[in-house]
């Protein structure tokens, strides 16, 4: 009777407690594989849209609703929306002049406007005036391009009817909402409906950390995407917690830091988003950074081992703003000397700071220095290996001495060749990849 009874009790704890502890993680064998993965942090540099109805008021997208903007007001907006200016080819070109590799867009974002004509809202694009089907265009225009398509897509939706919460930071849940029917027939529906027509490479969540989504919910919605397509990247907003790092319960294949650049990470993959102005969504005169900041945001987010998503708010005409525009090309002409530092490198080994960032790629060392206030630049730690020979890229050769501990010293010119960010390329004897991670006392 007793083993009966404890032969129960293990009964119901294998069946009741386990189960729910292991549909928490999402199995091995269906993650995203490493090859896939590497290849996504190769590209390093991606362009983020945020785009909708919004841009008619020029406030942020899906956060000015019942805020800057009544609800009622914020919903009907879409009727009136005609960007006729909007040219897909064109995006994509100043995606790709810029230098990006992947573009990912706003489907959805939390104001639960569709860009695509989807069977499960009347919410969407072919109820505007415009009419056109905004995610399929840029789609074909990423493939003609050869730039990578991806779709940002937010788990909560502040507009449907059975999603609960219809404010930001609501408190009481709304009783006739139905999140079961939310998550599986039209959230699985509207994500069938971009993976199978668009096919896109990645897909950005967003959203999570409102309580009815669960972590059960996004490890069984992440079972479900890869069973539409195995190598369908996603990032770690599907699943609740932390974003800015990877933990044992992240769901999603990497890590994405908002609007600060990451930390040097050489085990897990991660991606800064960060705007180019001030918000997310189109704003008259916003401030935008300088191309500086530009340039050392992407050179620290490489040497941070990082890639950067770099988020553009087109307006409500359709078009881009022309000194964004420029901004972009100037990065894009940068990168045109520059870029064999950039793509397809890893970052480190020492972690960027204000002064330089390294990336490195097989026995090539890259020094990016962002200061022009230096003489010189010692680098500790180089032990085991021999430095060849330095130059600026696209430059002159560039002094230095190696001591016997493996320390370089770097002697930088009065005059740099790039006031933004000049790199130095060291050959050494070694392959530069297999240096650890060396921590820096501060210079
Ligand atoms: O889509 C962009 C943001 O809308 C979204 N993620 C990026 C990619 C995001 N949703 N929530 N959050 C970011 C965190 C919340 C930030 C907030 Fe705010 C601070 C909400 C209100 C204050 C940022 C600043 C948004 C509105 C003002």
């Amino acid at each position: 009777m007793k083993k009966l009874c404890l032969l129960f009790i293990s009964f119901f704890f294998l069946t009741t407690l386990l189960p729910a502890q292991s549909t928490q993680e999402v199995a091995a064998n269906i993650k995203t594989n490493k090859k896939i993965m590497n290849g996504f942090m190769d590209l390093r540099f991606g362009m983020f849209i945020h785009w909708g109805p919004v841009t008619l008021r020029g406030t942020e997208i899906g956060w000015s609703r019942g805020n800057q903007v009544p609800v009622e007001e914020y919903d009907n907006l879409y009727k009136e929306f005609d960007p006729v200016l909007f040219d897909a080819d064109k995006w994509v070109k100043t995606a790709k002049d810029a230098g990006m590799k992947y573009l990912t867009i706003t489907a959805k974002h939390h104001d639960g406007f569709c860009l695509w004509p989807t069977a499960f809202t009347e919410h969407n694009i072919m109820h505007s005036q415009y009419k056109k089907d905004i995610v399929g265009e840029l789609a074909k225009a990423c493939k003609k391009q050869g730039i990578k398509f991806c779709i940002y897509f937010t788990v909560l939706d502040w507009y449907d009817p059975n999603y609960p919460n219809h404010l930001p930071g609501q408190k009481e849940i709304d009783p006739k909402a139905n999140m079961n029917k939310f998550v599986n027939t039209t959230m699985k529906g509207e994500l069938k409906e971009l993976i199978t027509r668009y096919h896109p490479y990645m897909l950005w969540f967003d959203g999570d950390w409102e309580k009815p989504w669960t972590q059960e919910y996004a490890v069984e919605m992440y079972n479900y995407l890869k069973s539409l397509d195995p190598n369908v990247i996603i990032n770690n907003r599907l699943g609740k917690g932390d974003h800015v790092e990877m933990t044992s319960t992240s769901v999603g294949d990497y890590a994405t830091p908002e609007q600060t650049i990451g930390a040097l990470n050489m085990k897990d993959p991660w991606e800064t988003c960060m705007t180019i102005c001030q918000q997310w969504a189109w704003k008259p005169n916003d401030k935008m950074k300088s191309l500086k900041e530009c340039i050392q945001t992407l050179a620290k987010t490489s040497g941070g081992n990082g890639n950067l998503l770099f988020n553009v708010g087109p307006m409500l005409d359709g078009r881009m703003e022309e000194r964004q525009i420029q901004r972009l090309k100037e990065m894009g002409d940068w990168l045109k000397i520059y870029g064999e530092s950039i793509y397809n490198t890893k970052g480190g080994p020492y972690a960027p700071n204000d002064t330089f960032a390294t990336t490195r790629k097989g026995n090539k060392l890259f020094v990016h220095i962002f200061s022009d206030k230096i003489k010189s630049l010692s680098l500790p730690g180089l032990t085991d290996l021999k430095v060849l020979r330095a130059h600026f890229i696209g430059g002159a050769k560039v002094s230095f001495t190696q001591e016997t501990n493996g320390d370089v010293v770097i002697s930088l010119p009065a005059q740099l060749p790039n006031e933004n960010d000049s790199v130095i390329e060291f050959d050494l004897n070694s392959n530069a990849e297999n240096i650890p991670v060396i921590t820096m006392n501060k210079n």
